[in-house]
């Protein structure tokens, strides 16, 4: 059986790094994880290829090859994977699907064959049966959350990883909080599930044998779940794991409770960690109760940002407008928190309702929903109707992504950040790599962009006061552009 492994393209948003990829010379930032940990779960004797189409295009040639294809994706690639799929049903080919795409909305792909929902773990065994025996129905799928410490590693051969800015692995599925809007409870569970000790380090150990030398993501929904297998298993695991092999910086999300945790903080930051995604949502005590998010409660979040950058990790924020508690001052809170705390990468989405989540059925039964969810929160559209006025809704958000990212704050804020932030202890090997890309930045954003004046600005700033951020700043100087191009893009409808 020869099975073709598809990965459609993603838009050109926030986190498709399109723009800032070109300085490195990379073609996406991340592998499709979830199709190359199905590939290790197919028989061994079916010859397998992936195309990932963020990397290079699908050719005639590669469908003529395929017996069967099975393609994946979230929500924000849905408009690539109805080409995909249209395409190969023209070529007459057999279509499985799965992954968070198809687990939330199957219905709206008529022309798959057969859904494998949910987890693989637990729904593709009983399709793989059913399909060798020519048996296999239209959707499988299931409410259990199987246990991690079965997972394959993922079978990294079928992608050429120098074609990406990192590469990811997943430690555990789940989360213990309860936030109204997030589908990640839904979809993973409250529980964490973990992989075993052994499990990640054979999964790094194949990254490293493969030749991987930068940045792995560790995409758990929420990295410190279990703080407690953190503490006594998997960070000191690392903390070895690293010695001898030049360092590997490692970053994840985390809820804000981190910041409680001195100790485990500092052994993320010994284990290899620099950076960490945590969703904020919002300074607003009334947003932060009417969407459940009790962990960020009652807390001086600000404080605790900065407590985290001084320990060693880069923040990134994760921030909604669109409460329905939000009133118009929501726009200059959000603007004003976001500066003082120094997160520069600072997501700032419109709430949107997505399917399966608590918040989508209060808006259903209060008839409020009135389309479908784009997946990308951050394109300046919602899918219900909001209290606040829409104008007024649209308008203050595009004032406040454009202030964010305006050369003026948005350099600023590095300032801020590079002010509390501690050098990381890993940073990863030289590559020339990093010096052709601040060639390019000095080239690109020093001499022709409107932001050069900021941009020297911050170098010399950076050389006389923290001379070994300097690469940093280098990098969130290109973040920057990305930004920029991606809101100036950004045609918010009416
Ligand atoms: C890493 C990640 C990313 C990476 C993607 C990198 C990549 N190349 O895939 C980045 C950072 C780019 C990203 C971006 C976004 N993401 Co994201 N991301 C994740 C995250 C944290 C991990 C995904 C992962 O690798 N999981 C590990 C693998 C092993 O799991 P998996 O992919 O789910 O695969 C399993 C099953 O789904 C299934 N499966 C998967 N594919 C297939 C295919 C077949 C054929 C079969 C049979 C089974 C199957 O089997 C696998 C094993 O069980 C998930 C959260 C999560 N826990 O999944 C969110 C998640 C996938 N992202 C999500 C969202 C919303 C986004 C954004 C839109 C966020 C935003 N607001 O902008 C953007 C969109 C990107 C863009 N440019 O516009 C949502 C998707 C919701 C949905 N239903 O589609 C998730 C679930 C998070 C959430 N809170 O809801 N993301
Ligand atoms: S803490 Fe993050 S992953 Fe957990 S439920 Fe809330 S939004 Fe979802």
């Amino acid at each position: 059986m020869n099975v073709l492994l598809i990965y459609p393209e993603f838009p050109d948003t926030f986190w498709s790094f399109k723009h800032a990829l070109k300085f490195i010379r990379k073609k996406a930032s991340l592998p499709p994880l979830g199709l190359l940990t199905v590939a290790a779960m197919l028989p061994k004797e079916w010859a397998k290829r992936l195309v990932d189409v963020n990397v290079r295009k699908l050719r005639d040639q590669d469908l003529a090859w395929a017996e069967v294809v099975f393609i994946s994706g979230m929500i924000a690639q849905q408009d690539s994977a109805h080409e995909l799929i249209a395409r190969c049903r023209t070529a007459g080919k057999t279509i499985v699907a799965g992954g968070p795409l198809f687990t939330l909305e199957h219905e709206q792909f008529a022309e798959v064959d057969h859904f494998v929902l949910n987890e693989a773990e637990v729904t593709l065994p009983e399709f793989l049966r059913d399909f060798e025996r020519d048996a296999a129905r239209r959707v499988y799928a299931s409410s259990e959350f199987p246990d991690l410490r079965e997972t394959p590693a993922p079978l990294w051969e079928l992608v050429n990883i120098q074609r990406y800015a990192s590469m990811s692995v997943q430690f555990s599925r789940g989360c213990p909080f309860d936030c109204e809007f997030c589908n990640i409870t839904a979809m993973f569970g409250h529980r964490p599930r973990t992989k075993t000790t052994a499990q990640v380090i054979a999964e790094l150990d194949g990254l490293h044998r493969a030749g991987w030398r930068r940045t792995v993501f560790f995409v758990d929904d929420n990295f410190i779940g279990n703080k407690r297998v953190l503490k006594e298993e998997l960070l000191p695991a690392l903390i070895q794991w690293q010695k001898g092999r030049g360092g590997i910086p490692f970053y994840t999300e985390a809820s804000i409770n981190l910041a409680d945790d001195e100790e485990l903080m500092r052994l993320m930051v010994e284990a290899g960690f620099n950076q960490v995604f945590i969703g904020i949502e919002t300074p607003e005590e009334a947003g932060l109760a009417e969407c459940n998010k009790r962990q960020n409660q009652q807390r001086d979040l600000v404080a605790d940002v900065k407590r985290i950058q001084r320990a060693g990790l880069e923040v990134q924020g994760g921030f909604i407008v669109g409460f329905d508690s939000d009133t118009p001052t929501i726009f200059a809170r959000q603007m004003q928190f976001i500066q003082q705390s120094g997160i520069v990468t600072a997501m700032v989405g419109l709430l949107q309702a997505i399917p399966g989540t608590k918040l989508h059925q209060r808006l259903k039964d209060q008839g409020r929903l009135n389309g479908q969810t784009t997946g990308n929160n951050v394109d300046g559209t919602t899918n219900f109707i909001p209290r606040m006025n829409r104008e007024t809704l649209r308008e203050g958000y595009k004032s406040l992504m454009g202030y964010l990212y305006a050369p003026g704050p948005y350099y600023r804020r590095i300032r801020t950040f590079l002010r509390e932030y501690q050098r990381p202890k890993i940073s990863g090997p030289f590559n020339w790599c990093y010096f052709m890309a601040f060639a390019q930045a000095s080239l690109r954003l020093g001499v022709f962009g409107h932001e050069r004046f900021e941009y020297w600005r911050l170098l010399l700033w950076t050389f006389f006061r923290r001379p070994t951020l300097l690469p940093l700043a280098v990098t969130l100087s290109i973040y920057g552009y990305h930004f920029r191009k991606t809101c100036a893009a950004l045609e918010l409808p009416r």
